[in-house]
């Protein structure tokens, strides 16, 4: 996969280097390009932003700069590789808090693509007609991380990109973590502990000292249902009734 970035702050995206993100990009299983929008500005104060139309606080990204970075991105510009023919393969992605909800759904839909484009918006967002004619060349898609509001969306680029990197083949080393973890199943993972067996008064619940694994496994579910239902009430109504057996019910 290759990810493309275009910011006013490239600064942010220093993490990307790191970690496991940092050793697929290293073992090639991802390329990244971070790049500055200022780049395709052309006067000399290297201006992105202006006031609204209509009125209203705060200033909206110009159109222009972003036109012409998606035209470099898209053509392969810049010494990047080309991404094959104009829009090929392509999707760009646009974090705002007007997007649709960014979901585990979602990351896996965005970890099937070849190339990504994120495009950060500051401020008030960016000029509509930017994605309205991005969208004649290529699936584009707005969202958001949830109900809140950052300064723009940098931090939201990289929470998106750590979901969808650790989704792609081979950067994760053991398979069974992305099969057993939160939100694989619809459920939230049930608590968790390693030694020493008691730690300032709080024992290890004795069931998982057992050895018993069907107890185990029936425990764990327990405890992943009865988190959800305290905690996302919303994800246990939506569970699909045909992955419940008569133990999940009677809970
Ligand atoms: Cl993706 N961007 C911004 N600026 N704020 C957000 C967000 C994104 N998701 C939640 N709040």
């Amino acid at each position: 996969m290759r990810i493309d970035v275009v910011t006013i702050f490239p600064e942010y995206f220093g993490p990307l280097d790191l970690s496991l993100i940092g050793k697929a990009r290293a073992s090639g299983l991802l390329e990244v390009g971070v790049h500055d929008l200022r780049t395709w500005t052309h006067d000399v104060h290297r201006t992105v932003d202006d006031s609204p139309y209509g009125g209203g606080p705060g200033m909206v990204m110009r159109p222009e700069p972003w036109g012409e970075a998606l035209d470099a991105l898209v053509a392969g510009g810049r010494g990047e590789p080309a991404g094959g023919a104009p829009g090929g393969g392509v999707r760009l992605v646009v974090p705002t808090p007007a997007g649709e909800v960014f979901t585990q759904a979602m990351a896996h839909d965005l970890a099937a693509e070849q190339r990504l484009i994120f495009a950060c918006g500051r401020y008030e967002g960016i000029d509509q007609r930017v994605l309205d004619h991005a969208a004649t060349r290529m699936p584009v898609t707005e969202v958001s991380l949830g109900d809140y509001v950052l300064f723009g969306g940098e931090v939201a680029v990289l929470v998106m990109c750590e979901a969808i990197v650790r989704l792609l083949p081979g950067v994760l080393g053991n398979a069974d973590s992305l099969a057993e973890e939160s939100h694989a199943h619809g459920v939230l993972e049930s608590p968790v502990y390693t030694k020493p067996p008691e730690w300032r008064g709080h024992p290890v619940p004795e069931i998982l000292r057992s050895g018993d694994h069907g107890r185990i496994a029936r425990w764990r579910r327990d405890q992943a249902l009865l988190r959800t239902a305290r905690r996302r009430p919303d994800l246990l109504a939506a569970l699909d009734p045909g992955t419940l057996d008569k133990r999940d019910v009677a809970l």
